[in-house]
């Protein structure tokens, strides 16, 4: 049987926000993912690798099992379904909000809305569930731009501290959900590998509640 626990992760802040509980639960990368070329990564512990990959790719590599565990955003998994996953801890990490967000002077136009996002899936529940049509177009990034230019009336993005949107001249509207990063695991890695998987999950849980 493969023995090896290999946990996904992407760059910058959940990186950052993750080494911490890994390091309580004794894992310890010996590179660094800034600076190394590397995407698989060693530890310490000749068992357990790390894959750094684009966040919004975390469950996917999950989910077909390419990675037994891995650490993804909220706002992600809802965009990705969660099919194939487990979600046993929520890491209390990379918070922010997932809010609507307009143009300080803007008056509500009359007639559809036009809403850009890269959340389209909780952007179409957010609004059927309050049962509003709205037209939604999906962005990759710079989903700030959209209301300055014309391209929508309002957006849906992540918003921490609320600078992005200021600098742009922009305020958020309506809250949506409140996100936090969550650890995900395989479900067959759960059943085939299931001691050293739910040892790790054990481990991280008490970190988190340190
Ligand atoms: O950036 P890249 O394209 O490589 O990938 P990514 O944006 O998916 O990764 P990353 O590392 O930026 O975000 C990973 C996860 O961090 C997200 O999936 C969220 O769960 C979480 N997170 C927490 C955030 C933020 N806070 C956040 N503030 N992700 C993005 N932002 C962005 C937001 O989109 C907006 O552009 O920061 C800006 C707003 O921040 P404030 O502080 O100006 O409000
Ligand atoms: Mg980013």
């Amino acid at each position: 049987m493969n023995s090896t626990l290999t946990i996904a992760l992407s760059k910058g802040r959940i990186y950052k926000e993750t080494l911490p509980l890994l390091a309580k639960a004794g894992i310890v990368p010996v590179d660094d993912p800034e600076t190394s070329r590397k995407l698989i990564l060693d530890t310490n512990l000749a068992h357990v690798k790390l894959v750094v990959i684009r966040a919004t790719d975390v469950p996917t590599f999950v989910q077909y099992g390419a990675a037994d565990v891995g650490v993804a955003g909220k706002d992600v998994l809802l965009e990705h379904g969660g099919d194939g996953l487990y979600e046993p801890v929520d890491l209390q990490i990379a918070k922010c909000r997932l809010m609507v967000a307009g143009r300080k002077d803007e008056q509500a136009k009359p007639g559809r809305q036009r809403v850009a996002t890269k959340y389209v899936n909780s952007t179409r529940e957010y609004y059927a569930a309050k049962g509003t049509q709205v037209e939604i177009i999906k962005l990759y990034g710079s989903m700030e731009l959209a209301p300055l230019v014309g391209l929508a009336d309002v957006i849906v993005d992540l918003v921490d501290t609320g600078n992005t949107l200021k600098a742009n001249g922009l305020e958020p509207l309506e809250h949506i959900a409140d996100i936090s990063s969550r650890l995900i695991v395989n479900k067959a890695s759960m059943k085939m590998k299931h001691a050293m998987v739910q040892q790790f999950v054990d481990q991280i849980a008490s970190a988190v509640n340190q």
